[in-house]
């Protein structure tokens, strides 16, 4: 059966935007609310465990900042504080300060040109998303993507499979036609639960995380002067991923 369609995460996986980008946005809006809170590096790689930013606010606080005496209007808090964060974010975004990692506009551009179908499943925010195709892959880049799943369009995120459930609907494509793109155990957990096999391309926030189940670990997508480097998988001696290593990978059985 012949590979049809790339389904790509967003954060840690077409660009590392998690440490210094949502990070940043995130403490930039605690400090315009006034509040103390900072999250560093460490922190937010165990804040990390929960995906959504809303519920990773959610989470800092019942489990890290105990002391913090929650107002009757704490969920509104959250929600306005997320607002803030969302345009902190795109507006580092639009600054072009994060670049696609190794291999992954090479890989897009190519699999446009074979005529592959294209699609996103992300827990993040879809401002986020268009914010971070136009300045750092393409001014039209939202139109490569034939179906852009992110955030609260659907309640449960991942590892929840839901949200690539979701975009597999929409596409009206059985998982089997598909390979999935993700960085992290929560992503592949979601992934692979909606019945899609696989590529991890690991980052500092995941390198210790379970992948097991995934077709590749690589430390990224490779380019012909940057090989990646092989965690996990038969990459049939290739130093970087193209499209007849998504075609092998595509053919091997489950
Ligand atoms: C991404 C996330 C998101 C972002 C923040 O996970 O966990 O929560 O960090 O996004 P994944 P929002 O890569 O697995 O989709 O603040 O917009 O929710
Ligand atoms: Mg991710």
């Amino acid at each position: 059966m012949a590979l049809e369609a790339l389904i790509f995460d967003v954060d840690g996986t077409l660009a590392d935007t998690e440490r210094d980008g949502h990070r940043v946005a995130f403490n930039a809006a605690f400090h315009e609310f006034g509040l103390d809170w900072n999250w560093d590096v460490e922190l937010y790689g165990k804040l990390l465990a929960v995906t959504g930013g809303k519920e990773r606010m959610n989470y800092f606080v019942d489990q890290f900042h105990t002391q913090y005496e929650k107002s009757a209007d704490f969920d509104d808090m959250v929600i306005a504080l997320h607002k803030a964060k969302t345009r902190h974010y795109t507006e580092l975004l639009a600054q072009g300060g994060i670049p696609m990692r190794p291999g992954v506009v090479r890989l897009l551009n190519d699999a446009k040109k074979a005529g592959l179908r294209l699609a996103i499943a992300t827990t993040t925010t879809p401002e986020n998303v268009t914010a971070l195709l136009k300045n750092s892959l393409a001014a039209d880049s939202e139109n490569w993507f034939e179906v852009i799943a992110a955030g609260d369009i659907i309640p449960v995120k991942k590892p929840a499979p839901d949200i690539y459930v979701w975009a597999l609907e929409k596409m009206k494509l059985d998982a089997s036609k598909c390979l999935a793109f993700e960085d992290s155990e929560n992503g592949i957990k979601s992934s692979m639960g909606s019945g899609l096999k696989t590529v991890i391309t690991i980052n500092d926030y995941t390198t210790t995380h379970d992948f097991t189940g995934a077709i590749a670990v690589l430390s990224d997508l490779g380019e012909p002067e940057q090989p990646f480097n092989v965690l996990a998988g038969d990459v049939q001696g290739k130093s970087y991923v193209d499209l007849d290593l998504l075609e092998h990978w595509h053919s091997l059985p489950v």
